[in-house]
């Protein structure tokens, strides 16, 4: 289908903590490129992004902090807008879920679905603090883990051994807040019948977008392989969305819920007026930039809360990239093991390239990949460097040195030279079918391609040489040269703009680079860009004019074209586009790296420290060889068994002890049944005093043994020996 205009989001990020490389590389790189990409083709595109400020995550950064939960969406809100900005990701307006749009629309949007019958209510039991009065999330329980034994694993997930959790599972759960133990207490909520959406996604994803990316298809194809269930869109919680209908006090809409809603708040922010034609004219195509771990929100869940409110758009397409690793390490914010944007930043004031270019060249596009500064540097020294920025700088200060900086007249032209500009042409259409079909390191390879040509032509002809006996072929072959510099200076723009622009600088050429949106429509709001933010331009030496003496435009078309740059046209100075990366530089980054490592290791050991002094403190005082001898442990086998009426805990043994059958009382029925223990060989206390309980005479006691996960299981000899063996 035709369209006019095409409405591109990027994932709104939690503001809980800033940017990292995983994120660019996932969703936001790409997402720009795209943009600058439509835009230099002329069409019309709205880009939108902003914090997402809600749920519980950051609820728990507050309350660890001293703060409210507001302090910290501020702070984390303008870290990560001024990082996006540095890194020239131009989003048209960069907004917050905390805005009153947001809230007003978030709110509606809920009550319209409500209003129509959408939503189901379900009644279900959730733990309860009566100490704080408060339902807790599943972050704020803790307990040991069943799987590990781990002491601190949340109601969601054991960060020990990676085990994905419910509360219920937890042992010996307590609230996080007060340290009590919570109580199971009835809660009502609201949720959307995925179930119902399920016949309707899978004809429309499985049948209608084979395109999607081979990975975002794959993992629809599962979810809807696995049957949908009806999904909570509310939470017991205090910061978000109130639910808006009676009878909600103390619920919010869940943030999954309210997120994507997100991206239709932020273009109504930015476009009071127009902002429907963005999201209910079909001819506006909707794409969604996000990470492999957002793929069922943007897939199934907010396509189906589109679908049951009625009137929008659904997403074209919704390319997701892979996770990036950082030195061969899951990248995590917790744990502090990541390349911080703002940071990178702030040690690499004028190479932002250099990361736009590596995250894109090693982007996981199909799968994980791995970051590493190393590859970092040998990407920028022997690509960036050394062809790109070689290239360009020898055709430019070659013609400086031999025709004054002005581009020479192909007076002497040899049929190198046509095939060589002709060369450009396959790159410029693969690298458009690359980025129209989301392949974006292809497509930069494709980019990178027409320095290559460039770097081997200019080392073919040797002008250096040519220059001493034949000034004519100079000529020709400086213009040669130049044309592909204009090339690049197109090619580029997407991937480095930085560069390109200060190619362009050096050339004293414009772009045309397309409209945005970020005047928006009426009175700008505190989230809107300030005019020229984020636009950020390299510092360029004064003798490179400013765009206002540009005489030459360039656009997407002339790409590969014969002539981009007439005889006559007058360069500015060579500046060099990149710099070489030393080995010190590197070394500091991974000094850094291993210092985190180091420390993380130390912690861990501290802990399993404690952990083993608890265990020490725990061992019982000292014993006399007598007193051990005066037990009579011994092997028996259980005869029979029952449950002892009216307790959930009490089974009642018949066992053979050798000596005698007699009758042991034992707490063992929350872990056997009665069947269980029939015919089981066990050890047994035998000479312990009698005692009744529940009007039962028990004679000894069963030996069991108890473990981190509190269960309790019993000792069994591993071969089988008679009855009444002594033990010891
Ligand atoms: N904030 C998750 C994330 O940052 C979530 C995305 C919302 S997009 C509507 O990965
Ligand atoms: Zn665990």
């Amino acid at each position: 289908m035709s369209y006019k205009r095409t409405l591109v989001t990027c994932a709104l990020p939690y503001a809980n903590g800033p940017v990292h490389i995983g994120h660019l590389a996932g969703a936001y790189i790409p997402g720009d490129i795209y943009v600058r990409y439509l835009r230099m083709r002329g069409e019309d595109v709205v880009f939108i992004c902003g914090s997402d400020e809600h749920g519980v995550p950051i609820t728990i950064k507050a309350r660890k902090q001293g703060v409210t939960p507001q302090d910290i969406v501020d702070q984390y809100h303008k870290v990560m807008k001024d990082a996006f900005t540095g890194l020239g990701i131009n989003f048209d307006i960069y907004s917050r879920t905390t805005s009153k749009v947001h809230e007003k629309n978030a709110s509606e949007f809920f009550r319209k679905l409500y209003d129509d019958d959408k939503f189901i209510t379900k009644e279900t039991e959730q733990y309860y603090d009566e100490e704080a009065k408060t339902f807790l999330a599943d972050r704020y329980i803790t307990g040991t883990c069943p799987k590990c034994g781990n002491p601190h694993a949340y109601g969601d997930q054991c960060e020990k051994c990676g085990s994905t959790l419910s509360p219920e599972e937890l042992i010996d759960p307590k609230s996080a807040l007060s340290g009590a133990t919570p109580k199971k207490v009835k809660t009502k909520h609201w949720y959307l019948p995925l179930d119902k959406y399920e016949p309707w996604l899978r004809e429309w994803i499985l049948e209608r977008h084979k395109e999607w990316k081979t990975n975002v298809y794959g993992q629809c194809k599962s979810w809807l392989d696995g049957g949908l269930q009806p999904r909570a869109v509310s939470r017991d919680l205090d910061w978000g969305v109130p639910v808006p209908v009676e009878g909600a006090e103390g619920k919010v809409l869940y943030v999954w819920f309210d997120a994507p809603i997100g991206y239709i708040s932020n273009t109504q922010e930015l476009l009071p007026q127009s902002w429907e034609k963005w999201w209910k004219d079909p001819e506006t195509r909707l794409v969604h930039f996000i990470g492999k771990d957002n793929i069922v929100f943007h897939c199934i869940v907010f396509p189906s809360m589109l679908k049951a409110y009625g009137d929008y758009v659904l997403p074209d397409n919704v390319p997701s990239n892979e996770f990036l690793n950082l030195e061969g390490d899951k990248i995590s914010t917790s744990r502090g093991w990541a390349v911080w944007v703002n940071e990178y930043e702030e040690q690499f004031p004028g190479q932002e390239d250099v990361l736009r270019y590596v995250l894109t060249a090693n982007a996981p596009e199909t799968k994980d990949n791995d970051f590493t500064w190393k590859d970092f540097q040998s990407r920028n020294n022997s690509e960036l460097v050394a062809i790109f920025g070689n290239f360009v700088n020898r055709a430019v200060v070659l013609t400086h040195k031999y025709f004054g900086g002005a581009v020479p007249a192909n007076v002497k032209p040899m049929p190198i030279d046509a095939e060589t500009l002709a060369s450009v042409k396959p790159c410029k259409e693969a690298l458009e079918k690359y980025v129209e079909t989301f392949h974006f390191r292809e497509a930069l390879k494709e980019a990178m391609n027409i320095a290559r040509i460039g770097n081997k032509y200019i080392s073919d002809m040797e002008p250096w040489k040519v220059a001493k006996e034949d000034m004519d072929r100079t000529a020709s072959i400086l213009y040669t040269c130049l044309q592909l510099c204009a090339d690049l200076a197109i090619a580029f723009e997407p991937f480095t703009p930085f560069s390109a622009e200060k190619l362009r600088s050096i050339l004293r050429v414009g772009i045309q680079a397309g409209t945005d949106h970020r005047a928006g429509e009426g009175t700008p709001t505190e989230n809107f860009y300030k005019p020229g933010e984020g636009k950020a331009v390299h510092t360029v030496p004064s003798a490179i004019p400013s765009e206002a003496s540009v005489s030459l435009t360039l656009d997407w078309s002339m790409l590969g074209a014969a002539e981009l740059l007439p005889a006559g046209h007058q360069l500015g100075q060579a500046v060099l586009l990149f710099q070489k990366i030393e080995d010190s530089v590197i070394d500091a980054q991974i000094a850094r790296l291993e210092a985190i490592k180091a420390e993380r290791k130390a912690a861990e050991a501290a802990r399993a420290a404690e952990e083993a002094a608890k265990k020490v403190e725990a061992q019982k005082p000292e014993v006399t060889f007598d007193q051990f001898g005066a037990m009579d442990i011994r092997t028996a086998t259980v005869l029979a068994a029952e449950r002892v009426p009216k307790t959930d805990k009490l089974l009642k043994l018949t066992i053979d002890t050798g000596i005698d059958q007699r009758t042991i009382v034992s707490g063992i029925a929350e872990y056997y049944s009665p069947e269980d223990m029939l015919g089981k060989q066990i050890c047994i206390l035998a000479n312990l005093a009698p005692r009744v309980i529940r009007g039962i005479e028990s004679k000894g006691m069963i030996l069991m043994a108890k473990q981190g996960d509190g269960k309790m299981r019993f000792i069994t000899p591993q071969e089988a020996v008679t009855n009444g063996a002594q033990i010891g």
